[in-house]
């Protein structure tokens, strides 16, 4: 059986989202736990965000809590066979579109039991424009999602929105929406509830979030974001054989797409830089409360 056909492209299309369930195999599923695991415990090693950790307010070596593993793909190679699978190529190749598909992030993020923290309200277009908006993110459901453990939130057609000002107001990119001043229907927004194994597929410039994870048990996601072969950087592209590396499906082109999307450069660049929980420290206004102070250790 196919693991997309025309009208689940179609709901994509007008949601901008999609849930496929059962891309990821039970077997690979606890080789990524396992690997996961590992990496926790190599927390312990660690007292401040890395290249590869950007650890809890709480994190202590003794007590390692770490919310994000950076670029999981090039850290455990069980995180960079996933993305190759012919499954999940199938269904970015029909979303994307005939170009081809190119990798253009990865991020683990880490909801620990009672305290894996918030993400604010966001489009990941606001940090990574390009010259078509043929993009998206994938969320490998490493656990169960659940209403309770902080699951993606995605206001659904947003992704037909404008782009909304990610800035603070220092005037610096903060990587999160105000949501005093851009009045949307949150309470509108639908988790993506699904069973561990499962996919979810959430255009770039979807409005999306996650609260904190109030359940006994982990959510654990893993973030691919994913371009259409003709989508090139607004920001530029650092390193040419590398953007070429990544390209999954298709072939090479020196010949960008350009569609008009609304733009807005995540310029001049965040105060707190190393990830979103970094860059949206600098948001006065909040929709979701911050997770639990550090505790007391006597
Ligand atoms: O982990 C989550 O729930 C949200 C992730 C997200 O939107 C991000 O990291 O950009």
């Amino acid at each position: 059986m196919k693991p997309i056909d025309a009208a689940a492209v179609e709901r994509y299309r007008r949601d901008g989202f999609l849930v496929v369930e059962g891309l990821l195999d039970d077997a690979v599923r606890m080789r990524m736990k396992e690997a996961v695991a590992r990496l926790i415990e190599g927390a312990r090693r660690v007292t401040a965000h890395d290249d590869v950790y950007d650890l809890e307010p709480s994190h202590t070596p003794a007590e390692p809590r770490v919310r994000r593993i950076k670029k999981p793909h090039v850290v455990d190679p069980v995180f960079a066979d996933f993305m190759r699978s012919p499954a999940l190529l199938e269904v970015l190749s029909a979303l994307l579109g005939p170009s081809g598909v190119r990798l253009h992030g990865s991020k683990l993020n880490l909801k620990s039991p009672e305290f894996g923290s918030p993400v604010e309200w966001h489009q990941a277009w606001a940090f990574y424009p390009h010259t078509n908006d043929d993009l998206l993110a994938v969320g490998v459901l490493l656990d169960d999602a659940t209403e309770e453990n902080g699951p993606l939130l995605v206001i659904p057609g947003s992704h037909r929105d404008p782009t909304y000002d990610h800035h603070g107001s220092d005037g610096c990119f903060c990587g999160a929406m105000d949501p005093h001043r851009d009045r949307l229907d949150y309470a509108g927004a639908v988790p993506l509830l699904a069973p561990a194994g499962s996919c979810s597929f959430h255009h770039v410039r979807a409005v999306h979030g996650s609260a904190q994870n109030r359940s006994k048990s982990s959510r654990n996601l893993l973030l691919y974001e994913f371009a259409a072969a003709d989508a090139f950087p607004l920001l530029g592209i650092p390193d040419w054989n590398d953007f070429d590396a990544r390209l999954l499906v298709g072939a090479p082109t020196v010949v960008p797409r350009i569609v008009d999307c609304p733009v807005r450069m995540p310029l001049p660049p965040a105060r707190h830089q190393g990830s979103i929980y970094e860059n949206q420290t600098a948001l006065e206004r909040r929709y979701f409360d911050p997770p639990p102070a550090p505790r007391c250790v006597a």
